[in-house]
């Protein structure tokens, strides 16, 4: 009898309203698409303050947190989630550190962003985080499972 392949691992990723209003959105979805990550959802909405309250429900303690869910909530989000191995952790690694001051040119936020305040982009931080996003952002019936298979698109 065939063994149940594991789940593979998704993450949630957020284009912030700079992002989306900056036109990078597609930059975006290209770098993670070229790595070889397959999306699996994605919606473009405006987030309510209570949205994203509960969204950065962790940071609810930090000076910045009624600044960050206002802005969250202050325009279109392209809310995704991808799949692939190792995605939550390398997913970090396309973004680039919280402060686009300190993130390495050839991440996201190093070659798209200057301000920690406007830092484009938003992906979960751990498995457990990513599952709470994902349910959070996302019904079950959003998500689509499919096999990616170039060759067959490929004469
Ligand atoms: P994200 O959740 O958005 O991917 O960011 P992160 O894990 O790299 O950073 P986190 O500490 O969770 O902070 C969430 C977002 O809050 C904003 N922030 N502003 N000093 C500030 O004004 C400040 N510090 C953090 C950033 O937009 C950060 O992405």
């Amino acid at each position: 009898q065939e063994a149940l392949a594991a789940p593979m691992e998704r993450t949630f990723i957020a284009i912030k309203p700079d992002g989306v209003q900056r036109g990078v959105m597609s930059e975006i979805i290209t770098r993670f698409e070229r790595k070889g990550f397959k999306l699996v959802g994605i919606k473009i909405m405006i987030p309510s303050k209570d949205f994203a309250g509960k969204h950065y429900h962790d940071l609810k303690e930090r000076p910045f947190y009624k600044g960050l869910c206002n802005f969250l909530s202050s325009g279109p989000v392209i809310a995704m989630v991808w799949e692939g191995e190792g995605v939550i952790r390398y997913g970090r690694k396309l973004i680039g550190a919280t402060d686009p001051q300190k993130s390495e040119p050839g991440t996201i936020r190093g070659d798209l962003a200057v301000s920690v305040g406007r830092n484009i982009i938003h992906g979960s931080d751990g498995p457990e985080t990513a599952k709470d996003e994902i349910a959070l952002w996302f019904k079950p019936e959003e998500l689509v499972t499919y096999t990616s298979n170039a060759e067959k698109w490929i004469y």
